[in-house]
């Protein structure tokens, strides 16, 4: 039995996440979780809320309340959504946890150990107003190359020239508008990253098997040079990780708190923790997962994530992991997504543009946006979501060929014969062709979803599918029944052991649909198949079953023009 630790990029806390972000992390990571559960292997699927940072304090204020208490409420909405979208975590973590606070100080304190964080005096712009040090985009001003009146202090957004604070004319505070500011000294620490670049590019070299679009953007921030700068990790805000040296204080560093991207990766490992200390488990059982010298040394983990989050995960976080020098899990592959655009533009979570996880469910059940998520995952390209798009697939796809096909051989069983399986008949080389077939397509499916290919395995499982529907138009039981009723039975009782197997292989995508399939044919061994002459013959003459609700329904023209209209705008 094979072990896989797996984990999604983790959301940010403020706000719930739209279908793009989706596809992206959660999602993929999920069905590559429930493949894996389903192949017998042992999984541990870990995802939480990534709760620090400027923005997480922000959204806190402008809703009024504290940050701690924002942050708890949203892990609970971002938890209840995440089930609702069938996302099998075996933890959902915060990055604000009490494990995540002492390992990331035990990080830090590990990497000054091993000589690879300074110190760096820096100014900063302070807001006498905010009582607080701005960080560079929540400065606003005029720009001095164009005149611009609303750039930030990062970047202009209407020249893009890349910006100091301290180059605008009249700055004030993005988030109050004061202008009364002054640029104060304040001491930070930096990762020495630049000292790991031989050690990350013989990682990277090594690992000529990962994604394209994961190693060219790894890569052209390794040789860019100014990919692995020194970073620094931390910041002058009051939420956050407090700076310590392992268990000690951090002589200067008092009232700063860790950078939110060094934290966050770190939270992968103490979810873990988490996890077990939740069930009041030992820690041996978290560690088995994550530290190479405490049994971790024959699993393989697996990360996800939009192609933003590549280089910290590809730099950042592989530094401070081998920097620690401790035995922990370095990742083994790295699956990486484009974007999924929205309807002729981008989905924006800042200007409320798109469908968001919540929106989604309220108007279809999860399966249908699963199934049109995944099947259309931004692979080797961005993507579109377009309504008309998944108005036909869901309606082909998942009503006109598994959905129908479901129905249509439960509901001639039960007015032909009985609501149980029958007896009758012997195949005949069009079965032997089927089997011979659906084997075929089997090993090609697995091979896809152990290499990841999310939409070549989506349409292998379309393929397989079809060819259920392919062979009942062919041999057209309804048709038999009048000559040779025998062989019906035969053909029927063929089509309710395809269901059960279309249900099993097709968990992974859509885990609703598959459970009420194998609940309505009662079916108790819902076993990976191995063999799919054997597999089909699981329900034997006699089974009772009874006729599934409508597995799936057809989106009507009405509706989507309705969605449509309903989503064009922006999520106020
Ligand atoms: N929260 C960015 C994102 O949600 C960030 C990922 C952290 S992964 C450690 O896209
Ligand atoms: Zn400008």
């Amino acid at each position: 039995m094979a072990r896989h630790l797996i984990t999604s990029a983790i959301p940010y806390i403020n706000g719930i996440k739209h279908l793009g972000n989706l596809v992206g992390s959660q999602l993929p990571a999920d069905l590559f979780a429930r493949y894996q559960r389903a192949r017998g292997n042992e999984v541990l699927f870990l995802c939480a809320t990534d709760e620090h940072g400027t923005p997480a304090e922000l959204a806190a204020a402008k809703v009024g309340k504290p940050v701690a208490e924002y942050c708890a409420e949203m892990h609970a909405v971002q938890a209840e959504i995440a089930k609702g979208f069938g996302l099998s975590f075996d933890h959902f973590g915060r990055s604000s946890s009490p494990q995540n606070h002492t390992l990331t100080q035990h990080f830090a304190g590990r990497l000054a150990d091993a000589d690879l964080i300074r110190e760096v005096s820096e100014k900063q712009v302070y807001s006498h107003a905010d009582k607080r040090f701005l960080p560079d985009r929540y400065i606003e001003g005029t720009c001095p190359n164009c005149g611009y009146d609303k750039a930030r202090g990062d970047q202009c957004e209407n020249c893009t020239k890349q910006l100091d604070p301290t180059d605008l004319i009249d700055p004030r505070s993005a988030i109050s508008g004061s202008t009364d500011l002054e640029v104060r000294e304040t001491k930070h620490l930096f990762l020495r990253q630049s000292q790991m670049r031989d050690r990350l590019n013989a990682w990277i070299d090594s690992k000529g098997d990962w994604p394209i679009l994961t190693t060219s953007i790894a890569r052209k921030w390794l040789n860019d040079g100014d990919g692995l700068r020194d970073r620094g990790i931390t910041r002058d805000l009051d939420w956050g990780i407090p700076v310590r040296k392992g268990t000690e204080d951090w002589p200067g560093m008092e009232g700063k708190v860790f950078y939110v991207w060094f934290d966050a990766p770190i939270e992968y490992i103490a979810c873990a923790k988490e996890w077990t200390d939740a069930a009041g488990a030992p820690d041996a059982d978290w560690e088995r997962w994550w530290r190479t010298d405490r049994g971790a040394a024959d699993v393989r983990y697996t990360q996800f994530m939009g192609k933003d989050n590549v280089p910290f995960h590809t730099l950042s976080f592989p530094a401070t992991i081998m920097g620690a020098a401790e035995d922990w899990k370095l990742v083994d592959y790295i699956k990486s997504f484009n974007y999924l655009n929205y309807d002729g533009g981008q989905f924006s979570t800042s200007q409320g543009r798109g469908v968001f996880m919540d929106q989604a469910l309220s108007i279809l059940p999860a399966d249908y946006w699963r199934w049109w998520l995944l099947s259309h995952a931004p692979e080797s390209a961005d993507s579109e979501f377009t309504w008309d798009n998944f108005q036909t697939s869901v309606n082909k796809d998942l009503a006109d060929v598994l959905g129908n096909f479901a129905s249509r051989v439960t509901k001639f069983c039960r007015s032909k014969f009985s609501e149980a399986v029958p007896a009758g008949g012997s195949m005949t080389d069009r079965e032997a062709t089927l089997i011979n077939d659906l084997q075929t397509r089997l090993t090609e499916y697995q091979t896809q979803m152990d290499a990841i290919e999310v939409r070549k395995a989506a349409g292998t499982l379309r393929a397989i599918w079809v060819l259920g529907n392919e062979y009942l138009q062919d041999v057209a039981p309804w048709t038999t029944i009048k000559t040779d009723p025998a062989q019906a039975e035969m053909q029927t009782r063929l089509g309710l052991n395809l269901i059960r197997l279309y249900a099993i292989l097709s968990s992974p995508f859509i885990p609703n649909a598959s459970a009420e399939l194998l609940a309505a044919l009662d079916a108790t061994q819902d076993d990976w198949p191995d063999d799919i002459a054997t597999a089909l013959t699981a329900l034997p003459a006699g089974h009772a079953f009874t006729v599934p609700e409508v597995t799936f329904r057809k989106i009507t023209d009405e509706e989507r023009t309705d969605w449509q209209a309903r989503f064009s705008g922006i999520r106020s």
